[in-house]
């Protein structure tokens, strides 16, 4: 299993894979300290099945230790995201395929609001964190709407007319993803789109590919830098 670490440059990204991961990973107080992806290993600790089952136990890929499993999860430390990242504001949102296979995401922000929208140091309490968790999710639909690619138009109206289903055609566009046809099914409904998939609109496409967010990469929000947060954002 992957998780990835994202959020705006500056929040403490790379301190978090750190402290999880014992691994080495370039850490200071400016944006874009992150470029290439870090990866490394961390274990989430789980009651081990062998006791209920009433047998000993001898895991191959993980380690159990007192009846607690240390279940091995692979964190990805990715570069920060900016609004407007999808207009290649930053560093783009291209950077963000190092998630492809993330079975979900953990969204860090800085609780203290000592960094603004691009990660650079402001006073203590003066950045809103809440604007943050929205413009993450509106960019990272963007780089979900990027990897359905262009001409969906077309394909679409082909899958009409060969009476096929488009759910289908949107779990072979986004391979890699790890989504299902049932969920790229659900993804569509929630979405409440029109029928004719080639009479999906841009901003139609925009909103199935906050679907798929939603369904592919659940995000936890992590509110880091709370030894320095004004109480009122705790
Ligand atoms: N006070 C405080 N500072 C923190 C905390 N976590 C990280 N920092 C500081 O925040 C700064 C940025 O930390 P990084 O881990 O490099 O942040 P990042 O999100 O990976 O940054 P980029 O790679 O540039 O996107 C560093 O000076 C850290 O020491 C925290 O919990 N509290
Ligand atoms: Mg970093």
């Amino acid at each position: 299993m992957e998780l990835g670490v994202v959020g705006k440059p500056n929040v403490g990204k790379s301190t978090f894979f750190c402290a999880t991961t014992l691994a080495p990973a370039s850490i200071a107080n400016y944006p874009f300290t992150t470029i290439e992806a870090n990866k490394g290993i961390t274990y989430v600790r789980a009651k081990c099945p062998h006791e209920d089952f009433k047998t000993k136990c001898n895991p191959r890929n993980s380690r159990c230790e007192n009846g607690t499993r240390f279940i091995p999860v692979e964190m990805i430390d990715v570069a920060g995201l900016v609004p407007d990242a999808h207009k290649g504001k930053g560093r783009g949102i291209k950077f963000l395929d190092d998630l492809r296979r993330a079975s979900a995401l953990i969204h860090v922000i800085d609780a203290s609001g000592s960094t603004d929208n691009n990660g650079n140091i402001v006073q203590i309490g003066t950045h809103d964190p809440i604007e943050d968790i929205k413009f993450l999710e509106v960019e990272i639909a963007y780089w979900l709407r990027d990897i359905l690619g262009r001409g969906f138009e077309k394909v679409a109206k082909r899958c009409e007319t060969e009476g096929g289903k488009i759910e289908n055609v949107l779990v072979e566009r986004f391979t890699g993803l790890g989504i299902s046809e049932k969920e790229m099914a659900l993804a569509v409904k929630n979405a409440g789109l029109d029928s004719r998939p080639s009479r999906w609109t841009e901003e139609d496409l925009l909103r199935l590919a906050d679907s798929i967010r939603r369904i592919s990469k659940p995000m936890l929000i992590a509110a880091n830098k709370a030894d320095i947060a004004p109480p009122e954002n705790l």
